[in-house]
């Protein structure tokens, strides 16, 4: 899956890591059906590289994934709408992302990356380009030390804009991140579940404290999403859709799914993205949460304008 639109390959510089998993081939058609203009909100496009370079700064070269390709499987599953989120490997180089939502004939919206120092005028060009968020991320594996100076300064800039903040951790640095993530403005978008320890099981300390922090301030949302990198036992993530359900249950209108396609730096195994839908009615068992959680929500958080809000 190296093969870029143009039919070049990867150059050497822009390689993917040896031991990176390409995403699977041949995703199941699902067997659960999701509702008409059911939303995507947590994917993304890599590349491709000879178009669109991964960043100098990146921690890992994945395989190219390019917005076609999405679109192709956004289909597949029975989906509408894509949120594609900017991943670390094109830093906050969002072209490859504004390229996709350009090409999604408006059945997409981005959440961005962007420098410290970014301008009007460029927050502008995202915003017309479809950007409705910006994410920080606080994975040492991926960023290094978080830079909260930037990220404060950040969230002033956009918060003027109606634009939400997806943060992504892992439920142990929570405690520690808690007073930082608490004293941002706006809508705050948590990323895969606050990543908990599945081993601890839901009634988990580090879980715990996310359902806390979802429990005490409504400006908090969170993506019921990646149980392929959080699961212990593996497919088809039983123990994972416990914290998935307890979540869409609890809090119903502050949730969203994503598939997390091309699921980068996966080691353990490639999911099958036609699976991973199929366990949407387990984690969202009525219809009405499965609206919910698949329209009514993502509708509100990116196309405002259409949801009525
Ligand atoms: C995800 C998860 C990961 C990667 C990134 O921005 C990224 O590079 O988010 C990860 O490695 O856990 O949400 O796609």
């Amino acid at each position: 899956m190296t093969a870029t639109e143009t039919g070049q390959a990867q150059t050497d510089v822009q390689r993917p890591d040896p031991d990176y998993m390409p995403f699977h081939a041949a995703p199941k058609r699902p067997d659960f059906v999701p509702p008409p203009g059911a939303v995507d909100a947590h994917c993304h496009v890599f590349g491709p590289a000879a178009r669109f370079p991964f960043a100098p700064t990146r921690k890992y070269t994945p395989v190219d994934a390019p917005a076609e390709t999405l679109f192709a499987l956004r289909d597949h599953l029975g989906f509408a709408r894509n949120v594609i989120v900017q991943a670390t490997c094109h830093g906050s180089d969002n072209s490859a992302m504004l390229d996709a939502i350009a090409r999604s004939d408006g059945r997409a919206r981005g959440v961005a990356v962007v420098a410290k120092d970014v301008d009007d005028a460029e927050l502008d060009r995202l915003h017309a380009g479809g950007v409705r968020g910006v994410r920080f991320n606080f994975l040492k594996r991926l960023v290094g030390n978080a830079p909260k100076d930037d990220y404060v300064r950040i969230a002033e800039r956009i918060a003027a804009r109606g634009w939400h903040i997806v943060v992504y951790f892992e439920s142990a640095e929570l405690a520690d991140l808690e007073p930082f993530i608490r004293a941002l403005p706006g809508t705050i978008v948590i990323d895969h579940m606050g990543r908990p320890e599945v081993a601890d099981g839901p009634e988990g300390a580090g879980f715990a404290r996310v359902l806390g922090l979802m429990a005490s301030d409504p400006r908090f949302w969170i993506k019921v999403s990646c149980p392929e990198r959080l699961t212990v036992a593996g497919p088809p993530y039983d123990d994972v859709v416990p914290f998935a359900r307890r979540l869409v249950e609890a809090f119903p209108d502050r949730v969203l799914w994503g598939t997390d396609w091309p699921h980068p730096n996966m080691t353990s195994h490639m999911p099958d993205d036609g699976l991973l839908v199929d366990r949407i009615p387990a984690i969202a068992p009525t219809e009405a949460l499965q609206r919910a959680l698949l329209i009514d929500n993502p509708m509100r958080l990116y196309w405002p304008e259409e949801a009525g809000a």
